[in-house]
């Protein structure tokens, strides 16, 4: 069977000091079915990632590298990734990460519910059959916390909405004024969805197990967890009261109940 995304796909995936992981990542992702193509944004890692993929670009015309000067955060990683996507004819964009939490072998299923007419899949941990491998409980209390917030305050429908596993279909980011998202670091991805969500679009997800890091290490700062919140309290600005209730009646649709 041809995939409906046969060559249309983009995955991006943003990078700092990911040398451990990114090769065998990238031709993991090229070595599905469906011609899917990945853009590495790279941070000028000083650990020489964007040099590795460098050279895998040299060798697949299906493999890009996009190098920024220095580390400018995930979120701009991000809107680099969406302008060189829209700007080539693909028409599902991805978003993962380059630690393996993420694993390629879910990106079919991305794709797969993006192309019955779900405009933003999210490779979910909170959905039946997700789950989380390897986390502290401090971490698994920060997600949870953050994805509640995000749905009393916001009224988010998508259960895991920090999770930076995604596949937008191009009409999406087409739609969505990128320059006015605010957030350039991780709560990006709670903006967006807020952003997504609120433009009416149809948002869906996917059961996935995210496995905690074992190679490299991460680059969430306390910082960026101030950053969330403070970007949950502004957006709480904008969200109108019931938006709560109309994330609920949203929340079985995303499961296809
Ligand atoms: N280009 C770019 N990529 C970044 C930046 N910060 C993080 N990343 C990448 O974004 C992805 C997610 O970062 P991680 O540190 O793995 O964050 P996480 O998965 O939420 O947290 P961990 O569980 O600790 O791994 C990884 O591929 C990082 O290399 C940045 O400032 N610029
Ligand atoms: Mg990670």
């Amino acid at each position: 069977m041809t995939a409906d995304w046969h060559g249309q796909a983009l995955v991006i995936v943003p990078t700092y000091n990911e040398k451990e992981s990114i090769t065998r990542l990238v031709g993991q992702i090229r070595g599905l079915a469906g011609d899917i193509h990945v853009l590495v944004v790279d941070d000028n890692s000083p650990d020489g990632t964007g040099g590795l993929v460098d050279g895998l670009a040299g060798a697949d015309t299906g493999i890009h590298v996009l190098h920024r000067a220095g580390k400018l955060g995930l979120g701009t990683a991000y809107k680099a990734g969406f302008a060189f996507g829209l700007a080539r004819p693909y028409q599902f964009l991805c978003t993962m990460d380059a630690d393996f939490s993420h694993s390629p072998e879910s990106l079919p299923a991305l794709l797969a519910k993006a192309s019955t007419g779900y405009d933003l899949v999210v490779g979910s941990r909170y959905v039946p059959g997700g789950g989380v491998e390897g986390w502290p409980t401090s971490r698994k209390i920060l997600s949870a916390g953050a994805n509640l917030l995000a749905h009393l305050l916001l009224g988010v429908s998508i259960r895991d909405c920090t999770a930076g596993f995604r596949c937008y279909q191009r009409h999406v980011l087409e739609a969505i004024d990128l320059d006015a998202i605010f957030s350039s670091g991780y709560s990006f991805l709670m903006e967006m969805a807020f952003y997504v969500q609120r433009a009416g679009f149809r948002c869906g997800e996917v059961p996935i197990t995210f496995v905690n890091r074992t190679e490299g290490s991460s680059k969430i700062s306390k910082t960026e967890i101030y950053k969330a919140f403070y970007t949950l309290l502004r957006l709480r600005t904008r969200a109108l009261p019931w938006e709560w209730a109309v994330g609920k009646l949203r929340r079985k649709e995303a499961i296809g109940e």
